[in-house]
């Protein structure tokens, strides 16, 4: 219903790259979990700000630099909208979601935890939720446990429950898998996890963009998050983290921006969030996140999802009618991603064929190598959607799927 009101060419209209032939074929842009595309405003944003209030922020007293500081403080406000987060302090603008998560694991984890201490992962995890984690262990002796995924790329709620207990220090999850597209049900899991006092890191890189997300509803104590899989640029990102924790918090890096005081025996450190943002931060990309988040609202992220989702259906219906292709993942509850594999054609020559064909997709492992081993493929090819895709980019799709096949010899 709502995809036949969603203002689709209008929408297109706006990113001027989906105009912009590949291999002398329309593109057709299905690798929007790795990266989005950028709509106008969001371009647009960038060169205003470069052309028009260019200067470095909280240090100057001339007017370019008030004017800086109040778009970037502008766009912190913003994004502590989104999220609905009490209080703009709780907003940390990072690189990344990468970026975000190392900070937690490095400033909240490294400090806190013990030998015996338990981080509980899951399998379907990106290596940006595994990785800072296992620095974390073998700097203070704590370990990792793994929560399984069923055959449909669902966390096994009972297997988290085994897994859960007195020894827990921290539960990180992703909020939407990149790989499958499984949405985890992160409000259930923080409750359990704060029954035994274990503090939730939530990876929302997937999630943000896509459906509505209300860091105070879902209980989270931290939500990490990247500016470019939502319509930003790429440099910049987001954790929201509960004040009570980013307080109590050693900074993450220590330099300019990030001090009340310093002398050569002691340095004070300026509250949050500005005592986790060292340096001079990606200020154009905050203030151009905004203006993403702009055009988002006035689209309205309900509207959007639905959109998303009719097209998550629409695919997996006509991926499902295609002779020996597999979709890998199939969730009761999913974003709109979906993995699969074809019969006798490894991934990576599906994506290089169909990029012959103007459709971008990703196809590997997609930074979740425990879960393809947990699967048992090498790889995937991937398509994600974003709220420009239509139904009419799937049939393309499953044509160039057809030369695929066609290309190995393999009837359709
Ligand atoms: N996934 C993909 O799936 P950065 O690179 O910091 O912006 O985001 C890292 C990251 C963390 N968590 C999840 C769930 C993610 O999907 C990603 C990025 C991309 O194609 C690149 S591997």
């Amino acid at each position: 219903m709502a995809s036949s009101i969603f203002p689709i060419t209008t929408i297109r209209q706006d990113f001027p790259i989906l105009h912009k032939p590949v291999h002398g074929k329309p593109l057709i842009y299905l690798d929007n979990a790795a990266t989005t595309q950028k709509p106008k405003k969001v371009i647009e944003a960038l060169v205003a700000f470069y052309e028009q209030s260019n200067a470095n922020i909280h240090r100057g007293v001339h007017a370019l630099s008030e004017c800086s500081t109040q778009k970037y403080e502008a766009a912190r406000e913003k994004v502590r909208a989104w999220v609905h987060a009490k209080s703009t302090d709780e907003i940390i603008f990072t690189k990344g979601t990468t970026e975000a998560l190392n900070l937690v694991a490095e400033s909240w984890a490294r400090p806190q935890l013990h030998k015996g201490d338990e981080i509980l992962l899951t399998e379907m995890e990106h290596h940006s939720n595994i990785v800072p984690w296992q620095f974390v262990c073998q700097k203070t002796g704590a370990v990792l446990k793994v929560v399984p995924v069923n055959n449909q790329g669902e966390l096994v709620w009972e297997e988290f429950l085994k897994r859960l207990g007195r020894r827990t220090k921290i539960v990180a999850v992703t909020h939407v898998s990149n790989t499958l597209g499984t949405v985890n049900p992160i409000a259930s899991i923080v409750k359990k996890a704060k029954e035994v006092g274990a503090v939730v890191v939530v990876d929302g890189a997937q999630a943000v963009a896509h459906i509505p997300v209300d860091v105070q509803t879902l209980g989270c104590d931290f939500y990490a998050f990247s500016g470019h899989k939502m319509y930003g640029p790429t440099g910049i990102g987001v954790l929201y983290g509960k004040a009570e924790h980013l307080e109590r918090m050693e900074p993450y890096q220590g330099g300019g921006d990030m001090i009340r005081s310093v002398t050569f025996d002691k340095t004070e450190y300026a509250p949050p969030p500005f005592k986790f943002e060292a340096g001079t931060p990606p200020i154009s990309g905050a203030v151009a996140l905004g203006a993403a988040m702009e055009t988002l609202s006035q689209i309205g992220l309900e509207a959007i999802a639905s959109h998303e989702h009719s097209l998550l259906d629409y695919a997996t219906q006509k991926l499902r009618e295609e002779k020996g292709l597999s979709i890998i993942g199939q969730a009761k509850e999913k974003g709109g991603i979906i993995s699969f594999v074809c019969e006798g054609v490894h991934p990576h020559d599906i994506g290089t064929l169909l990029d012959e064909e103007g459709i971008a997709i990703r196809a590997g492992h997609h930074c979740t190598m425990p879960l393809m081993k947990r699967l048992g493929v090498p790889g995937t090819a991937r398509i994600s959607f974003a709220l420009y895709n239509t139904k009419e980019e799937i049939d393309a799709l499953v044509e160039g799927l057809h030369k695929v096949r066609k290309v190995f010899s393999i009837p359709s």
